[in-house]
């Protein structure tokens, strides 16, 4: 028998990732940069042992679906011809998010479970690594072994993977407010949305062309600690990603009446002299970006408009940490 045990925290795309070239390998069309953070995270326990006759994964103590599973398994199947191991598995996981808002994270979820699979198989995986192990299971979870600012490179196999962005630990000085919006409009998972936006939006070509120079203005913030930059930046590349997705076929938008309502107090605020921008990812709930000085005046201002529960405030995190079983 053979257990190991990690958690990783979530992460925020401030360039996102949006489309692939590489369905299978989940190879992303274009570079994207993250912000690690400490409000939400995941934590996996995995047992491989000769004993079990299937994979099993539970999700908050509950055993999930077969189609869970199943795209659990298929990642269990890489480790499993990695390490040379024929045992089917158990995995636990725990998502620790502050209410119930939907917001458990593939991100987390499947980079805690390739540190934990790293552990129980003492495979030894540098960071670099993990991290294209964790691409496999889910993009965006290849960025959340590291902490704080993350770039995820475009490449094949081998090369696509993601890496820390020095910062001087500038990304300690800043804030992510969750404004969570529950009205569960959304029904395109980012996976079924990326495919349709990359084979039938007209604006695709746009995204493609105009995401390298986001990338650059988002790499000269971090290295000037520009905030005006990093966060028009930020919303800039944002809004890029979700009109791509009303020019698909057919059209489709994750944005529901409560997250442009949001958008508006964002940029209300900055009118009035407080600096914040929003981002947004394959959901209708809004994230904005504020200096952690700024942090207390913004959400005064936005428990005007939202309650309490609502508000979620999240700093910079560290990348995948081992725990003992
Ligand atoms: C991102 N998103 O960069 C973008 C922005 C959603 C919008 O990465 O298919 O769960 O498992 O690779 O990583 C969500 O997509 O997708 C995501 P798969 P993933 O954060």
């Amino acid at each position: 028998m053979y257990k190991g045990k990690a958690r990783a925290y979530t992460n925020i795309a401030l360039i996102k990732y949006w489309g692939k070239e590489n369905e299978t390998l989940i190879l992303p069309m274009n570079n994207s940069l993250s912000l690690t953070l400490d409000a939400f995270y995941t934590e996996t326990s995995v047992t491989f042992s000769e004993e079990y006759t299937q994979d099993r994964f539970f999700l908050d103590d509950k055993q999930q679906s077969e189609a869970a599973t199943k795209k659990i398994s298929a990642f269990l199947d890489l480790v499993r011809a990695k390490a040379n191991c024929p045992f089917f598995a158990q995995v636990n996981s725990r998502n620790f998010v502050p209410t119930a808002a939907g917001l458990a994270s593939s991100a987390s979820g499947l980079a805690a479970l390739a540190g934990a699979c790293n552990a129980a198989l003492d495979l030894q995986l540098s960071q670099t690594e993990l991290s294209r192990l964790a691409r496999r299971g889910s993009g965006s979870a290849c960025r959340s072994i590291f902490g704080g600012f993350v770039e995820w490179h475009t490449g094949d196999d081998d090369t696509s993977y993601a890496t820390p962005i020095a910062s001087e630990g500038w990304e300690k000085e800043l804030s992510m407010l969750f404004i969570l919006i529950n009205d569960k409009a959304k029904d395109v998972s980012s996976r079924d949305g990326m495919r349709r936006t990359v084979e039938t939006s007209s604006y695709y070509s746009g995204w493609l062309e105009s995401t390298p120079h986001d990338l650059k203005k988002l790499k000269q913030a971090i290295r000037e600690k520009d905030f005006q930059l990093l966060g028009e930046t930020t919303e800039a590349n944002a809004l890029k990603m979700h009109a791509t997705t009303m020019a698909a076929t057919p059209p489709f938008t994750y944005w529901s009446p409560e997250s442009l309502r949001a958008m508006d107090c964002v940029r209300s605020l900055r009118q009035k002299g407080l600096a914040c921008y929003f981002t947004m990812d394959a959901g209708p709930n809004v994230k904005v970006l504020c200096q952690r000085k700024d942090e207390e005046a913004i959400l005064t201002q936005l428990k005007k408009d939202f309650h309490p529960e609502q508000l979620i405030v999240a700093h910079a995190g560290q990348g995948l940490v081992d725990l003992p079983m």
